[in-house]
């Protein structure tokens, strides 16, 4: 693993990098994600429900690590790569946008109160990796702070979603632009503050949506 840095943000400790994935393994990633896919949904606000919503138009998957040597691959770099352990990730999800699809702004981590917060605390960090190169559009932007990602193969973004008490961090917000021409593939990881227990499969599609 040769991972190159391409550029850092401070205020929400955005790294842009490249290297962690080589294109070949992130066909292996599409492949997975592909045969498991389901429409994406969204958590509102201190709620335990999931629904779908015209904000978030993609689908969802989560490959298990089990069946996917890739999965465990790609987990077990992002662990070395961040310096935090691999409890603490949640399950793997590959998105897929086609044309038009997006996902509006929205945060990552959970409020106060949340019931999600019971299982490995907040999403203190998140990871994307971007599987293709997007014809137009599609970038992830962030507007509080005024960066826009361009999806290429084989790199990725980290980023962090709570500060250091571990509540939301205003700057953390950020959107999925939508595609304009061609489609879109990318996995994302979410880092929680302390062990996460994975749920069965069925269920892991559930908690895994966050607050808009
Ligand atoms: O599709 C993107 O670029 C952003 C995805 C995203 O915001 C997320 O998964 O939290």
């Amino acid at each position: 693993m040769a991972v190159k840095i391409l550029a850092v943000n401070d205020t929400i400790g955005l790294v842009h990098f490249s290297g962690l994935l080589s294109p070949e393994e992130c066909t292996e990633l599409i492949a997975a994600g592909g045969s498991h896919a389901k429409p994406s949904e969204v958590i509102y606000g201190v709620s335990d429900v999931s629904h779908e919503t015209s904000g978030r138009r993609s689908t969802v998957a989560s490959p298990s690590a089990d069946k996917y040597p890739i999965i465990k691959a790609v987990r077990r770099r992002i662990s070395l790569f961040i310096g935090v352990a691999e409890e603490n990730q949640e399950p793997l999800q590959v998105l897929h946008y086609t044309r038009g699809g997006k996902y509006d702004i929205h945060y990552d981590s959970f409020l106060e109160g949340s019931p999600q917060l019971e299982n490995g605390g907040n999403r203190m960090l998140t990871v994307l990796l971007y599987l293709n190169d997007v014809e137009q559009g599609g970038w992830t932007q962030f507007p509080h702070i005024m960066a826009n990602i361009v999806p290429n193969v084989g790199t990725g973004i980290l980023f962090r979603n709570t500060d250091a008490q571990n509540l939301q961090l205003r700057e953390s917000l950020h959107a999925g632009l939508p595609v304009i021409d061609g489609e879109k593939w990318i996995a994302s990881i979410w880092i929680r503050e302390k062990s996460y227990t994975a749920l069965p499969v069925d269920q892991t599609d559930k908690i895994s949506r966050r607050t808009l």
